[in-house]
């Protein structure tokens, strides 16, 4: 049986579901494997995450889908532009300033970010403000273990975000669209919600480049940009925060900006969106409120207008 299981499986491979599939099965016989004296250790697992209640059930993208198919701007605009340019990332050595109002502030190698942390599989619907949407196979850990470690001090409402600086390897950053870095920020009971998650891989792989290595934002509920990617500082905040799409067309993008299919942008309706790799001819789905996390996060904005005020 270990024959079958081949414990190289890249990015490459035939068909990326089936591989995803298969090492699912591979992880969920390893115990039992390993009793027997089958297998010494679990050599093919790379990041072994704990599946997780969060998780919905829906098939996910194929991990070609999810690393071809782009927005990081910092490596240009063109949906593929990332997964060409941004394997000139450097991302490691890396780290993160923990800084503001925090007991402990500093600058924590991603070694120390990791120590003691367990990584889930958070399988989620991801919703581009453009209107397509992926469901990607997360692993992270929640945003809230990371910030009860440095300790929130009492006076802090926010929390921003701050994208890695460095126009050698992000080439992007040589014109001046956005002003760099990007930056992105939540309510702080956003930040500590159990959904949103650091996330440093996916198919249990580390993140792709592309996808924002070597750690990210992931907030489902909230058009993708939110979820800002490489980051290296988090700061906890008096103010709302900076944020990047926020700052350059207020009128388009607001700060929440959770998923609304009742507020349409400006441009163009937020109703339904397109499944990426459905097809040319697939017809476009619903969106869901809230990206279908409504019973999950619907009372963090209770008496808030969600359309005129708060988009
Ligand atoms: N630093 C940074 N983070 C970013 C972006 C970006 O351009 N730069 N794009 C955002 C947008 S618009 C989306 S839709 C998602 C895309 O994530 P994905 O490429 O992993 O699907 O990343 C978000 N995070
Ligand atoms: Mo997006």
């Amino acid at each position: 049986m270990a024959g079958r299981w081949k414990n190289d499986l890249t990015h490459a491979d035939v068909t990326p579901k089936a591989a995803f599939l298969n090492r699912r099965q591979v992880m969920a016989g390893a115990g039992a494997l390993a009793a027997a004296g089958g297998i010494g250790g679990a050599a093919w697992a790379k990041l072994n995450a704990k599946p997780s209640q969060y998780s919905i059930s829906e098939e996910p993208n194929s991990l070609q889908d999810i690393t071809t198919y782009n927005n990081f701007y910092e490596f240009g605009t063109d949906k593929g532009d990332p997964a060409r340019h941004a394997g000139a990332l450097t991302t490691d050595p890396w780290s993160i300033t923990i800084d503001g109002l925090v007991e402990k502030p500093g600058e924590y190698s991603m070694e120390q970010i990791m120590e003691g942390v367990e990584l889930e599989e958070r399988i989620y619907r991801f919703r581009c403000v453009e209107a397509w949407s992926m469901i990607v196979p997360w692993v992270g850990f929640e945003l809230a273990d990371l910030l009860n470690r440095v300790g929130v001090k009492p006076e802090a409402k926010y929390v921003a975000f701050e994208t890695l600086l460095r126009p050698e390897e992000m080439q992007g950053q040589r014109r001046q669209f956005i002003d760099w870095p990007y930056r992105e920020g939540l309510r702080l009971d956003e930040a500590m919600h159990p959904l949103t998650i650091m996330a440093t891989g996916l198919y249990d792989e580390p993140m792709p480049k592309q996808n924002g290595a070597p750690i990210r934002l992931v907030v489902p509920w909230k058009y993708g940009f939110k979820s800002i990617k490489s980051v290296v500082r988090i700061s906890l905040v008096e103010e709302e925060p900076h944020a990047s799409w926020n700052q350059l067309i207020p009128r388009e993008y607001g700060f929440y900006s959770n998923v609304n299919p009742e507020r349409s942008h400006p441009r163009w309706s937020q109703a339904k969106e397109r499944r990426v790799g459905g097809g040319l001819f697939a017809q476009k789905i619903p969106t869901l409120m809230f990206n279908g996390y409504e019973d999950e996060v619907a009372s963090l904005y209770e008496g808030m207008d969600l359309i005129n005020e708060h988009f």
